[in-house]
């Protein structure tokens, strides 16, 4: 008689797949709360404690840790020694193990005191689910609710499962043991030694193709906490790809810089616009300004509520994607009308603290960028007034997010010229420069994402009419810039903190 051994926390489906099984003449096996779930269910099942005349002890932490049990699961069909040995000690073989771990993911939001969450440590469960999938040869392993169909259905036509479902079924449960590990490592080890990283991510989907269409690619989540990619609603319009998660996840990133309402135009991983407004439509507006033309194609992120005004102004240009927290339901009827436009909300905030940066054979991790200039210095004989001050701080929360070595040039909480991505600081100016001149050539602020080495930054500024500068400062030749914004009488403020981003 075939066995299958099932113990699941989640009973969801349960009843279904063990009425198949005993009509395919299986006897299934179970751990005390399984035993009474499926019992009560008019199932017929025997329990664990019967199978092994071991009782389950320390409650229920130990009730599968049982020779009989992994004995069982873990004999080659195919070695005659093995077969010998578990015959001498009267074990049967089990060609099934159907489990669904304790729920340590889900508590891990909950905030239990580390006393509880320990309970939902499950050493039992992850055990046979190794066991089996080391035998896939033989055993069928299920560790997860959605697998049950498959089985039912391969069964009901051949009956059994195939060794190719098998083999995947195997490779699914030490995906899903690791990262359980890792979450228990990453929730253990979390105040004390947040670097101390394990990778706790689950695939959930695969993506059309990665950066270029010949690069296969997915997407992954992080199982043990939440964040803003992991949490997204599309709304309408075509298969998420590759380069849009990544270009979301950093607009969405500059617009939850501000409290007040903004709005980012991202392009190619860089910030192509972006402003703050009195609405959404108003913020849009601006940073649409910023760069009329790299906008197109682009992914425009909002920190709120996309309302009726603003999808007007959004279905007059050829987007990608518009992501929100919210939107309004006129607003995503007038988005309606562009069928490929992808509407994504967004349903959770930032939660990241550290990042990770693959390398050939490694992997560096570090803390996220999220220092803010709250205290900086003036370091020229004038200081910037209110409103220079307001928008070099605006300029330099943008900076932050574009690539090295960037200079952002801003006026009226609105970015005119973004210079990124350039090889010498010059060069990243004249090019924010020259993009903000031709929009407006007053009240210009700019900002660099790191110290100046030489003066010639300032002495273009100068020339171009920039009226204040914000920068980290610690160059060896800090009072060369200093003494040139003096001369210039351009206020200029030291913020102590670089925000390189390669
Ligand atoms: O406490 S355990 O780590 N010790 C075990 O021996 C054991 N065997 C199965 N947890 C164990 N399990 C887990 O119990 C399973 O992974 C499953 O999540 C749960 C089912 O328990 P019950 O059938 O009593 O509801």
């Amino acid at each position: 008689m075939k066995k299958a051994l099932i113990s699941v926390s989640d009973k969801t489906n349960i009843i279904d797949l063990s009425i198949f099984l005993k009509s395919q003449g299986y006897e299934i096996i179970s751990t005390g709360g399984t035993y009474k779930y499926l019992k009560s269910n008019n199932i017929q099942v025997t329990e664990i404690s019967d199978y092994t005349h071991f009782p389950e002890i320390l409650d229920g932490r130990v009730k599968t840790l049982h020779p009989t049990i992994h004995g069982g699961i873990l004999a080659s069909r195919t070695k005659e020694d093995h077969i010998q040995s578990i015959h001498n000690l009267k074990i049967d073989t089990i060609d099934m193990v159907v489990v669904n771990l304790y729920p340590f993911f889900d508590k891990l939001n909950e905030g239990l005191p580390e006393s509880e969450m320990i309970e939902f440590i499950d050493i039992g469960g992850p055990a046979m689910l190794r066991s089996a999938a080391k035998n896939f040869h033989s055993v069928t392993v299920v560790s997860q609710i959605e697998d049950y169909a498959l089985v039912i259905k391969e069964i009901k036509k051949e009956g059994d499962t195939s060794q190719n479902t098998r083999k995947w079924l195997a490779g699914k449960v030490f995906n899903l043991t690791s990262c359980y590990d890792a979450a228990i490592a990453n929730y253990l080890l979390r105040d004390d030694y947040p670097h101390y990283l394990t990778t706790s991510f689950e695939k959930v989907e695969d993506l059309r193709y990665g950066e270029n269409p010949h690069q296969k690619a997915a997407f992954y989540i992080d199982k043990t906490k939440n964040g803003a990619m992991k949490d997204l609603e599309q709304l309408q319009g075509k298969e998420l790809s590759f380069n849009n998660f990544r270009d979301m996840d950093m607009a969405y990133k500059v617009v939850n810089e501000f409290s007040e309402t903004c709005c980012c135009a991202v392009k190619h991983s860089t910030p192509c616009g972006v402003a703050l407004g009195k609405n959404s439509a108003d913020a849009y507006q601006k940073t649409f300004q910023c760069d009329p033309i790299s906008i197109f194609g682009g992914i425009i992120a909002f920190n709120r509520s996309v309302d009726e005004n603003t999808a007007r102004l959004l279905v007059t240009v050829f987007l990608e994607i518009v992501i929100a927290p919210s939107f309004t339901g006129e607003a995503l009827q007038i988005l309606s009308t562009k069928k490929s436009l992808r509407v994504i909300k967004v349903n959770n905030s930032l939660t990241d603290s550290i990042e990770l940066v693959k390398v050939d054979g490694g992997l560096l991790v570090q803390d996220v960028d999220h220092a803010t200039v709250n205290d900086f210095k003036q370091v020229t004989n004038t200081a910037p007034n209110q409103k220079q001050l307001e928008n070099l701080i605006f300029a330099q929360k943008i900076v932050k997010h574009a690539k090295s070595n960037a200079i952002v040039v801003a006026s009226e909480l609105q970015a005119l010229g973004i210079g990124s991505g350039q090889t010498n600081r010059i060069w990243a100016a004249q090019q924010a420069i020259e993009r903000a001149k031709e929009k407006r050539t007053d009240n210009l602020v700019l900002a660099s994402d790191a110290f100046f080495p030489f003066r010639d930054v300032v002495d273009t500024a100068a020339k171009n009419g920039i009226q204040a500068i914000i920068q980290p400062g610690g160059s060896l030749r800090d009072k060369e810039s200093i003494d040139a914004c003096n001369e210039y009488n351009i206020p200029m403020i030291f913020t102590g903190i670089r925000h390189f981003k390669h």
